[in-house]
């Protein structure tokens, strides 16, 4: 078991969300960007996710000069508080350019605006003081499979994150798979995928991932394996916990809540991988349930850190001597048990 260490974690402003979904209004008031700063540093967590346009709102109607007055301003905010930036991440899924993909659209000119838009992101992340550029790649895919030379999309995929890699030479990407939604197939939708396009580019060194459990399960995958599988490659740079009840839409459940022993191998796989101990944080994509009052607002990201340490503790005191007697004596009947009342508590 590696040495143990204190694993620092985030969440992004949209974590604090205000309950619309595709089929009724916001049930809860807006908040503003400070409120929220503050409110992240009173639950203890360490570091804060960043969109472009949550760093610098309405960032496309901003000169560049204007990007950079307004983000190092948001830099000496967060100085002043002691909170780091994450990461960040270029929202590629609000502006029309996007409709039809960004990297990945049939139109040239929307292609050259999804890569404009990702390097002044890259330009944001180095005021910030991070060096990890998070690719969720929400709309390249494709709705009907006729619409897309699916082929020439990877060539696409490339392009872009070669243009990005020559810009910033300190830059990581991070690439954040997901299988579907908003897309009804996405063209990188695993770890697996992310990864081995990280091998078409210019410098796959600095080509990883960012593995969210949600996304794994949607994807049909165990989360867990994923983790082990990403850090084989020394590439999980970055990670969204959370919990996914089936196929269905993405739901950015607290962690834990739906699958408490795949949220333990997900924690017993960042043990035994050593996750953070570069530096990386264990980030909570998690949004409130839609039912929530705003006196309960952020018990989705407490309860979710709270979960993720109750079951760092479980990791530690599991009882790996026993689980390998077990193992080599193929025993599996009563590992599974022993798992079973280790997390009852018994
Ligand atoms: C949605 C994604 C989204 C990203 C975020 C950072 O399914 O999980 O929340 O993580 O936009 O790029
Ligand atoms: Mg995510």
């Amino acid at each position: 078991m590696p040495e143990k260490h204190r694993y620092k974690f985030c969440f992004g402003p949209w974590n604090i969300s205000e309950g619309q979904d595709p089929y009724g209004p916001p049930v809860r008031p807006p908040r503003a960007f400070e409120w929220k700063l503050a409110q992240l540093k009173k639950l203890g967590f360490d570091a804060m996710m960043f969109h472009d346009d949550d760093a610098v709102p309405d960032l496309d109607s901003k000169s560049e000069s204007q990007i950079r007055k307004e983000t190092k301003e948001l830099r000496k905010k967060l100085d002043g508080e002691g909170i780091a930036a994450e990461m960040v991440a270029p929202r590629l899924w609000f502006a029309p350019q996007t409709v039809d993909g960004a990297y990945t659209s049939n139109d040239a000119k929307h292609r050259q605006y999804a890569i404009k838009r990702s390097l002044r992101s890259i330009d944001i992340a180095n005021i910030l003081g991070t060096d990890i550029l998070v690719l969720w790649l929400a709309r390249e895919g494709s709705y009907i499979r006729e619409s897309k030379n699916a082929r020439r999309c990877v060539d696409y995929l490339v392009n872009a994150f070669d243009k990005m890699l020559t810009h910033d030479k300190n830059i990581r990407l991070a690439i954040e798979p997901k299988p579907n939604e908003p897309m009804d197939h996405a063209y990188l939708p695993t770890i697996g995928h992310a990864l081995a396009v990280a091998q078409l580019t210019r410098d796959p060194k600095r080509v990883g991932c960012l593995i969210e459990s949600a996304h794994a399960i949607l994807a049909g995958l165990d989360p867990a394996d994923e983790i082990d599988f990403a850090m084989a490659f020394y590439k999980l740079w970055s990670l969204h916990l959370n919990d996914q009840n089936g196929l269905k839409f993405d739901q950015d459940k607290p962690f834990g809540s739906n699958n408490l022993r795949a949220a333990f191998n997900q924690v017993r796989a960042l043990e035994r991988n050593g996750y953070g101990q570069r530096g990386e944080y264990v980030c909570f994509d998690v949004h409130p349930f839609r039912t929530t009052k705003v006196e309960h607002w952020l018990a989705h990201l407490d309860n979710s850190r709270r979960t993720f340490l109750k079951l760092v503790e479980k990791a530690r005191s599991f009882n790996e001597m026993k689980a390998q007697q077990l193992i080599a004596d193929r025993n599996y009947q009563d590992l599974d048990q022993m798992v079973i009342e280790h997390l009852m508590g018994k």
